[in-house]
């Protein structure tokens, strides 16, 4: 199959198109659409993942389109996010999924194998191939050159039966990168110096394309920390060239028959240009609530530490791990600080045992993990009350961590280390001569944990749990939609306000009626009663509404509260999809002011992006509760279905008598999606 992506690939040079390696991609997997940016495109895809807080759903959802087997070329089934088994559920759901698995053709990676990226990389991703996960960060694989997208779990579902995925064509920003990283500072400093420039809104709608002399310094996995963190831009993807690092980093897993080269064509045209010079980057750290909201390291140094978190996606590779078994060698940690350290993988875990660098971090004093999320999702290990979480993950919004009133700052894992030991955030600079830490030449493979799936899978029964629930059924777009606001919330909401995970509520995730009780939990509490009461209606939003995860239960729980229409001023790509999948409009203010003049039940719900409010330069307030006092204006639109087809579409506010225009941005096909009540009654169609 790999030498017919490369006979593509050769064969677009032929034709004398100067194309980045964007273009080449999508080039080679276009199925409709033309290139053009913001254009709907489909694209064939190669390959899959889910992870299980996602994946039960997805499979639900596989099985309801009804073709007995998957289609892609690989499909591959994790089970990383809900390992915690405080009752039946977790361990129930992993039943169904290895059943699931087992039937529809998918590889089965069993819990404590690691976490989807980390082994993906490892062991599947392909350069040149097309990805598409039920996860927000799947364009890790990006880091070995692959177009690796992250989407809801039905978008994947209808990939693994087959159909390509639609998106909008991406604009492409070529991100050099120039010289080499100073001793201390690490990948992750690129990325967070790239989200302190762009924001959490910057990468929208855009593919992150790295290059530049610095990229030869950097291994697969140090490039990985980049492109997973791409997700945090809001991009739809990030993109590194796949040349000598990569060859190295396949040969090592045993996979060099993998290896392709690509890059742009010299002189390929770019929508955008960001040029880091690497050499003047210095240690940094993004202070709570949000990844973006970066300063220098050394200006939050001496700030008292009580937890500190190695792990997740974004840097618990082997040689991350291995760096900070340097830095602990011989040393205690602080006798406050708590550290916790999850190896990203099973090959990780086993090799840090194998040389003895786990035993250098059990004798510091650090409580290992197993191989999986963990604290990143707030599985676990949640801080003390109003405590200090120094982490190596990407996310840090408010009570993700398990605790509401924690401070979570995002680092690298040498200044992770070094806090660790002194208790206080600390630039790791002040450590002394700095040392490197090479990738192996060999990586421990061994695939044992991952289940192959059987030739013939039709005899194979799913085993279903009490948890497991059956999908909720949507009906076709009513002639009108008429309700109350039942929530106004302001920018930047995360998925992780409007459906949460944490060890209490992700078990539910197979059962949408009881998670949908904590929907908008961490921001308004009552709004599932209020929801209920009212009979559904309609979201208020601001901009970047949606960012963060793929999880479609920001939609489904939504959706099964009655919720109709989300009017925002702007959305993220994942969720507005999610919402479209499950027939929920989502619709944009056209003048700003509109959005002021609508009223919620209380309080505007959310997060705050006023500068200076919170910690630091660009500091956010934190979390403001809508209080739920009072009702929020009743609206109407009328036509819809005309309005939809005309683009035309009107609310009128029945509490202030104020009618104003809004926006839809559909293609023909996301109207027939919403016409349907969403992508399940489309695609049965
Ligand atoms: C996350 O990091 O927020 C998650 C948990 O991995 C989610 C997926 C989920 O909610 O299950 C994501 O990133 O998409
Ligand atoms: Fe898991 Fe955290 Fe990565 Fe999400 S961001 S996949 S929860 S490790």
């Amino acid at each position: 199959m790999l030498w017919v992506i490369e006979m593509s690939f050769a064969q677009e040079n032929c034709h004398g198109t100067r194309q980045n390696l964007t273009q080449k991609i999508i080039s080679v997997h276009l199925v409709e659409g033309k290139m053009v940016p913001g254009e709907e495109i489909a694209i064939k895809i190669d390959q899959t993942l889910t992870q299980d807080a996602t994946g039960t759903m997805a499979y639900l959802e596989f099985e309801a389109i009804g073709i007995p087997r998957v289609k892609t070329e690989l499909s591959v089934s994790y089970v990383d996010h809900n390992t915690l088994q405080t009752g039946f559920e977790n361990a129930d759901d992993h039943k169904f999924l290895q059943s699931a698995a087992a039937k529809f053709g998918v590889y089965f990676s069993r819990a404590g194998n690691g976490i989807c990226h980390q082994v993906h990389l490892e062991r599947f991703g392909v350069p040149g191939k097309t990805l598409l996960g039920a996860d927000s960060h799947t364009p890790t694989a990006g880091g070995l050159g692959m177009l690796a997208i992250g989407a809801g779990g039905l978008d994947v579902a209808m990939a693994m039966a087959g159909h390509p995925f639609y998106l909008n064509m991406p604009k492409v920003v070529n991100v050099r990168l120039h010289g080499k990283l100073p001793p201390w500072v690490s990948a992750k400093e690129i990325i967070l110096e790239v989200l302190r420039r762009l924001t959490v809104k910057g990468g929208v709608g855009k593919v992150m394309e790295y290059s530049g002399d610095g990229i030869k310094h950097l291994s697969v996995p140090e490039r990985a920390t980049i492109t997973n963190m791409g997700a945090e831009l809001g991009a739809t993807a990030s993109l590194f060239p796949s040349d000598e690092a990569t060859k190295k980093f396949l040969e090592a897993q045993g996979r060099g028959k993998d290896f392709i080269p690509l890059a742009a064509d010299p002189g390929a045209g770019y929508d955008e240009i960001i040029d880091v010079d690497l050499g003047a980057l210095e240690p940094l750290i993004a202070l709570p609530p949000s990844p973006d909201n970066v300063v220098r390291v050394a200006d939050a140094a001496g700030r008292k530490v009580d937890q500190v978190f190695i792990g997740s996606c974004t840097n618990s590779s082997y040689v991350d791990l291995v760096k900070v078994a340097q830095i602990l060698k011989g040393k205690t940690i602080a006798p406050h600080v708590s550290l916790v350290i999850a190896p990203g993988s099973r090959q990780v875990f086993y090799m840090l045992a194998k040389d003895g660098a786990l035993a250098d971090l059990v004798a510091a004093g650090a409580r290992i993990l197993e191989c999986a999320c963990g604290p990143c999702v707030g599985v676990g290990q949640a801080p003390p009350s109003g405590g200090v979480s120094l982490r190596t993950s990407n996310r840090n919004f408010e009570g993700r961590s398990g605790t509401k009133d924690a401070r979570v700052y995002l680092v690298s894992v040498e200044t992770a280390a070094a806090s660790a030991l002194s208790g206080f955030i600390t630039d790791p600079r002040t450590l002394g001569e700095a040392f490197t830490v090479e990738m192996p030449e060999k990586f421990a493979v061994d695939d044992r944990m991952i289940i192959k799936p059987p030739e013939d899978g039709s005899k194979v029964e799913i085993t279903r749990g009490p948890n497991i629930k059956p999908l909720p059924r949507t009906g076709p777009l009513p002639a009108e939609i008429k309700g109350r606001v039942l929530l106004k919330a302001g920018d930047n909401i995360t998925t992780d306000h409007i459906m949460p995970a944490g060890a209490k509520i992700l078990p539910l995730r197979s059962n949408i009626p009881a998670i949908a009780e904590h929907c908008f939990a961490p921001v308004d509490p009552a709004f599932p009663e209020r929801a209920k009461k009212a009979g559904g209606g309609f979201v208020v939003g601001g901009a970047n509404y949606g960012q963060g995860s793929s999880r479609e239960h920001a939609a489904l729980a939504p959706l099964y509260l009655g919720v109709k229409a989300v009017i925002a001023k702007s959305f993220a790509r994942i969720h507005r999809q999610n919402l479209i999948n499950f027939g929920i409009l989502p619709l944009t203010f056209v003048n700003e002011e509109d959005y002021d003049a609508i009223n919620g039940p209380g309080a505007v719900a959310g997060v705050d992006g006023e500068a200076g409010a919170g910690e630091g330069a660009g500091g956010r307030e934190s979390v403001r509760k809508g209080d739920g006092a009072g009702e929020g204006d009743e609206l109407v639109i009328e036509n819809v279905h005309e309005g939809l087809l005309n683009d035309r579409l009107e609310i009128k506010n029945l509490t202030t008598g104020r009618t104003f225009p809004v926006k839809h941005n559909l293609s023909s096909r996301q109207k027939e999606i919403i016409l349907a009540g969403g992508l399940l009654n489309y695609a049965r169609k």
